[in-house]
C-alpha cells in the first residue's frame, strides 16, 4: 500500500486525482490519496503562506512554517518517508524515477507556488534519518506551481503498482518500457485498429497478415525509427 499525500494552497486544483485510473486504485486499497490544505497551518487573520525573498528581487518565497507543520503533521510515526519538493530546478521527472517510487511507502509532495519555498525546509528534513528528499522538475519549461506536476508523478507511479492496470501487459508493450537489443528505451510503434480503411488511410497490411513474426518485426523497427526521429528533431 503506497500512501500519496499532497499539500497546496490550492486543494481543489488536485481534485482529478479522485478520477479514474487513480480513483479506482484508491477504491481496491492498493493505494491512499490524501490533500492537504496548506493553509490550515496558518494562525494568522490572513492565512499568509508567503513574504519577500531575503537578498531583494522580484515575486514571493513561501514561509517554510507553515510547510514544516503540515509536513511533521502528516509524517507523524512513520520510519520511512520520502519527500518530494516539486521545482522546475530539480532533477528531472522520467519512468526510471517512476519505477523507483513504486517501492516507496510514503510520498508526501509538497507543491510551492510563488518563487517556490524557502530553502530550509528540503534542508531541515534531509537532516532526519527517517526522510529523504527530493527536489524534482517535469520538463524544462515553467508552471504556475506544483499541483500539475504532483499529479503527473502520482499518475506515471501508481499505475506500475500491481493490480492498478485492468490489464498489466499493456505495460510490457508501451513507449519507455520496450527494451531494445541495445538495451536502449524505444518509444512505441504506431497502433491502428478497426476500420481497415478511414478516410481513404490503409492500416499497413502487415498488420492484417496474421504473421505474428513479421508484425514483431515491422513493430521494432516502426519504434526504433520513431526514436531516431525524435533524436533528431
Ligand atoms: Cl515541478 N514546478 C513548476 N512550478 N514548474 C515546473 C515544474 C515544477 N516542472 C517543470 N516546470
Amino acid at each position: 500500500m503506497l500512501r500519496f499525500d499532497l499539500i497546496s494552497i490550492f486543494p481543489e486544483y488536485l481534485a482529478p486525482l479522485k478520477l479514474s485510473l487513480l480513483g479506482k486504485a484508491v477504491d481496491k486499497g492498493l493505494i491512499t490519496i490524501n490533500i492537504h490544505d496548506l493553509r490550515d497551518q496558518t494562525m494568522d487573520v490572513h492565512h499568509s503562506v508567503d513574504d519577500t525573498p531575503y537578498g531583494g528581487g522580484a515575486g514571493m518565497v513561501m514561509s517554510a512554517a507553515p510547510w514544516g507543520d503540515a509536513i511533521d503533521q502528516i509524517s507523524n510515526d512513520l520510519d520511512q518517508i520520502d519527500l518530494i519538493i516539486l521545482t522546475p530546478a530539480g532533477k528531472k521527472f522520467d519512468q526510471a524515477m517512476a519505477a523507483e517510487f513504486t517501492k516507496c511507502k510514503q510520498l508526501i509532495f509538497a507543491c510551492g507556488r510563488y518563487e517556490g519555498i524557502d530553502a530550509r525546509v528540503g534542508k531541515h528534513y534531509e537532516n532526519k534519518s527517517n526522510f529523504k528528499v527530493h527536489e524534482v522538475s517535469i520538463g524544462d519549461y515553467v508552471l504556475g506551481g506544483g499541483e500539475v506536476a504532483a499529479m503527473v508523478i502520482i499518475e506515471a507511479t501508481a499505475r506500475l503498482l500491481p493490480g492498478v492496470l485492468g490489464n498489466p501487459e499493456s505495460l510490457k508493450e508501451e513507449s519507455h518500457s520496450i527494451i531494445s537489443s541495445s538495451d536502449d528505451l524505444l518509444v512505441e510503434y504506431p497502433n491502428y485498429t478497426k476500420p481497415a480503411v478511414w478516410r481513404g488511410l490503409e492500416v499497413p497490411e502487415v498488420l492484417l497478415s496474421g504473421n505474428h513474426g513479421q508484425i514483431a518485426k515491422w513493430r521494432k523497427e516502426q519504434a526504433e525509427r520513431r526514436t531516431d526521429q525524435l533524436g533528431k528533431e
